[in-house]
């Protein structure tokens, strides 16, 4: 029998938790991740929204893992993009939020091709993990009200590709944090 852990309720067991996995144990985050229960109200202080897309505040980052908190305004939604061969868990804090999940095909002459193969909603308490052999996917906040979400990447990653769904035309972008620590960056760039 695998071994059971209480829930994690707060960000500080959450970080305790995490501090001792190595990158590489996936099921290891897999099960720290899949006992959180954490409330918007213990992750506060990462919360910041924008008008102009969701924002990417950071927590924490290990040469091991990065813990970042997304915010999603109502409509906002991620372009299709991959993980550069890393493993990325994301659990649902607050709202509502749905992934769509893609498969793609080679890269010929600087396209590709990619198919829908489902799209999954969640709500709060609810988790997603994705790697890129699983495919891309589009994260959406197609709800009402605003969603806030946790990621866990592992290892840590700056750049990723991003897929345009029209033209298959595929980009690297540049992934920056809205705030750190708590602390809005004076650097924000779209
Ligand atoms: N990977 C995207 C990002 O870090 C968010 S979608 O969930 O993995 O901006
Ligand atoms: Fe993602």
């Amino acid at each position: 029998m695998p071994k059971s852990i209480p829930f994690i309720k707060t960000l500080p067991e959450l970080l305790k938790a995490l501090q001792p996995i190595k990158a590489g144990d996936v099921d290891a985050f897999s099960r720290i991740l899949s006992s959180t229960r954490l409330s918007r109200e213990s992750i506060q202080k990462y919360c910041f929204f924008r008008k102009e897309g969701y924002t990417r505040n950071l927590v924490i980052r290990t040469e091991h893992y990065e813990l970042l908190v997304l915010c999603w305004d109502v409509g906002q939604y991620s372009p299709i993009h991959n993980h550069q061969s890393q493993n990325c868990w994301m659990y649902v804090v607050d709202g509502i939020l749905a992934e769509t999940l893609y498969s793609v095909s080679e890269l010929v002459e600087d396209r590709v091709q990619l198919k829908q193969l489902k799209k999954t909603q969640s709500d709060p308490g609810g988790f997603f993990y994705i790697n890129d052999e699983m495919g891309l996917h589009r994260v959406s906040n197609g709800g009402t009200v605003q969603a806030i979400s946790l990621h866990l990447y592992s290892f840590p990653f700056d750049t990723c590709n991003i897929y345009s769904e029209d033209s298959g035309v595929v980009t690297q972008r540049v992934l920056q944090y809205y705030s750190v620590d708590g602390k809005k960056l004076e650097t924000v760039k779209i």
